[in-house]
Formats: structure tokens, C-alpha cells, sequence
């Protein structure tokens, strides 16, 4: 069955849209509004206990936190479509630790800059984002030579910086160009082609 995916647009469920399409499977979108409470109702607790979206039933598992669905999607749909190293290699490793570096670091420190409006908040944002610029130095992907959707995850919590947080990315040019060409992909022009 395909795998089911609970969401609303330009929430924390993109990211797992944009992996979605990128790895071109067939799966089930149910479009919640936000305003119906749903999320809130016993039927979708079921699924995320925690009562938001993203989540996603797939074969008989109940899913949720948008970092571990694309974790999910990578492992199990990605590696036959090249967009996800294969288990045991230190790509996989790799992509591991840089996915969940992003969800956790650089996720913290954008809410914590819009939080605070701190010069210290600032700082810990900039030395977060100068480590994806050296990694970033002599490869074109954040793992590996070509694009995988660790480059989907990194990208989405950066992409937060200059939309909620208003902060630019122009003082790393190697993250900056790098984005752009995330962000120039097919697949994400359908996930924001979606109002
Ligand atoms: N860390 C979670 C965040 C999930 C989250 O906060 N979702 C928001 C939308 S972006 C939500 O469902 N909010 C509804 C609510 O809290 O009532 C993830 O990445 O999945």
C-alpha cells in the first residue's frame, strides 16, 4: 500500500512532501486544515500522539516528526533511486549525522534567533552555518557527488533562516549556491505549486 501522508502546505510536512517527490512514489496525500482541529481529534491521535502534522502511516507504521519520516522514506524507498546511501556504507553514516545535525542544530538556533533577536543567538546560527560552508568546499552535495534527500532535509532547515527568521545567506556563498540549486529542483516547484 502507499505510504499515507497527512498534511497541510508550508508546515513542517513540506519537507516530507518534497522527499516524496523527489523520490517519485505513488502515495496518498489527506490535506488537513488547520481551523478543522482534526489534528486534535481521537481518530489522528491514533497516528501522532502528539497531536500535529506531518504524519504518515506507511505499511502499518504510525509516523510522525518530519526528520524520522525522511529518515523512513530514505531507507526504504531511496536507496534503489540513488537518492540515499546504501545501509553500512559511511555515506549512510554520513547522511545520519548531517540529516540530524540539521534537525536538531540548525533548527535550534533559527528559533532561538527569533526568539531572542540576540547578537549570541546570531553567533551560534553563523558558526552553525560557516560548518555547512566548509563541508560544502570540495563537494557539491552535503553527501557524496550528487544530490540525496540529506541535501532535502539540510536545505528545508536552512531555508527557514531566510523565511521566518529573515536571516540571509549571502555571507556563505558555497551554502547560498547550494541552495539555490535545491531549491531549483522539479520536485520542489510541485510541493510549492500547492497554495
Ligand atoms: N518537530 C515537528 C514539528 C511539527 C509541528 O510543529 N507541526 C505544526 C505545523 S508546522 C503543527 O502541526 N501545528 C499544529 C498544532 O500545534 O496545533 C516535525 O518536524 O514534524
Amino acid at each position: 500500500m502507499a505510504p499515507k501522508l497527512y498534511y497541510w502546505p508550508r508546515s513542517s510536512a513540506t519537507r516530507v512532501q518534497w522527499a516524496l517527490e523527489e523520490l517519485g512514489i505513488a502515495y496518498d496525500k489527506v490535506r488537513l486544515e488547520r481551523e478543522s482541529q482534526f489534528h486534535r481529534s481521537p481518530e489522528f491521535l491514533a497516528i501522532n500522539p502528539n497531536g500535529k502534522i506531518p504524519a504518515m502511516e506507511d505499511d502499518g507504521a504510525k509516523l510522525f516528526e518530519s526528520l524520522a519520516i525522511v529518515l523512513h522514506l530514505g531507507d526504504k524507498y531511496g536507496v534503489e533511486r540513488g537518492l540515499w546511501p546504501a545501509p553500512g556504507t559511511p555515506a549512510r553514516g554520513e547522511a545520519f549525522a548531517w540529516a540530524i545535525w540539521a534537525g536538531i542544530q540548525l533548527n535550534y538556533w533559527i528559533f532561538e534567533y527569533l526568539r531572542a533577536q540576540a547578537p549570541e543567538a546570531k553567533a551560534g546560527w553563523d558558526q552553525h552555518l560557516a560548518i555547512l560552508e566548509g563541508r560544502l568546499a570540495d563537494r557539491p552535495y552535503v553527501v557524496g557527488d550528487a544530490f540525496t534527500l540529506v541535501d532535502v532535509t539540510v536545505a528545508s532547515y536552512v531555508g527557514l533562516a531566510p523565511s521566518v527568521a529573515k536571516l540571509p545567506l549571502d555571507g556563505t556563498p558555497r551554502v547560498a549556491d547550494w541552495y539555490g540549486r535545491c531549491r531549483a529542483r522539479p520536485a520542489w516547484a510541485r510541493v510549492i505549486a500547492e497554495k
